[in-house]
């Protein structure tokens, strides 16, 4: 691993610039074990997809599998992302790894991270950046994709069950504004049903991806408007407080109200079998795997694709029962 260092360090030297070494120099941080440290800086705890994302990055990056992982749970706000990664710049990491919590600001942190030659892999949710250098590569879901999936399993629906002229009344819960998956859905979404003039966007609201949140915005829809027919929850967690927000006010879940949520996480599965949610559009959290996939490949002096997206699938009272069992999450 030193050879390709100082290759790369000397390629920096050369050509003038600032270039990414994947290199695991003996720092504070590495003190010389030959272990990789990387730096996690996580969006926080708000929902079964992350704790899954968390759960999976804490079993991929141990000691037995050449890591020490430095994990820090930044409680949804990007000012503690942008402390955390100083931190880890400070502590000169071998890599950091960011699921942002927002999409811009970052050029900052980001410069701050390739002055100090330490690579920047972004997981998850996506960055806006005007300088596309300063991270190393992205794995994620693509969200614009999964927004417009929804809307097409809606459309299907519908029509296998002779209701494709019905005027429907639609409300959106929203994920954190200015997160890439919340951009994206929003965006497949809105799209998607402004294309049927059958379909009246009421209301969008974020819910914030968490549950408590996405319940109290539902119940205040529901105060606002008395015929909402389809819901639209930017993730499983907004859905689950819909759904008791939807029993409160009287109505069936799954019947009254059409429910499509988003990651499909094992309760979701549970709730399509048990008919409270239609459709739930799959968004993989097990990135821990794939971030040491791509940095096993940096050490061996590989290179990595820039963006890659994970394969995803949508599920129903068609699939859901059959491939709960094989569920990871
Ligand atoms: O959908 C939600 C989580 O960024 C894809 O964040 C992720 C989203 C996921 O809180 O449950």
């Amino acid at each position: 691993m030193k050879k390709i260092f100082g290759l790369v360090l000397a390629l920096a030297i050369i050509s003038g610039g600032m270039v990414f070494a994947g290199g695991s120099s003996d720092t504070a941080a590495s003190a010389g074990d030959g272990l990789i440290t990387v730096g996690y800086a996580q969006v926080g705890a708000e929902s079964d997809w992350r704790t899954a994302n968390t759960e999976s990055f804490r079993s991929t990056f141990v000691e037995e599998n050449g890591y020490r992982l430095i994990f820090d749970d930044a409680q949804q706000k990007q000012e503690n992302q942008i402390k955390t990664i100083r931190n880890f710049i400070q502590q000169d990491v071998d890599y950091i790894v960011v699921a942002p919590v927002v999409e811009t600001g970052w050029e900052t942190v980001l410069g701050e991270a390739k002055a100090a030659g330490i690579p920047v892999i972004l997981s998850d949710r996506q960055m806006k950046l005007s300088d596309e250098s300063l991270y190393l590569c992205w794995v994620g879901g693509d969200f614009l994709k999964e927004g417009r999936d929804a809307v097409d399993w809606l459309n299907n629906y519908l029509k296998e069950n002779g209701r494709e002229n019905e005027k429907l009344n639609v409300v959106l819960l929203q994920g954190t504004i200015g997160s890439s998956a919340q951009v994206g859905r929003t965006q497949g979404i809105t799209e998607g049903l402004a294309k049927n003039p059958n379909y009246t966007l009421l209301a969008k609201q974020t819910g914030e991806f968490t549950q408590a949140k996405g319940q109290e915005v539902m119940e205040s829809f529901l105060k606002a408007y008395d015929d909402i027919d389809v819901v639209f929850a930017e993730n499983d967690n907004m859905a689950f407080g819909a759904i008791d927000a939807i029993k409160a006010a009287g109505k069936v879940p799954g019947k009254d109200v059409i429910i499509i949520s988003f990651d499909a996480v094992r309760e979701a599965f549970n709730r399509i079998i048990a008919g409270e949610i239609n459709c739930a559009v799959e968004c993989n959290p097990l990135h821990g795997p794939r971030v040491d996939e791509i940095i096993k490949t940096l050490e061996a002096g590989g290179t990595v694709e820039k963006i890659q997206y994970v394969k995803e699938e949508v599920f129903d009272a068609k699939n859901a029962a059959d491939r709960l069992p094989t569920r990871a999450y």
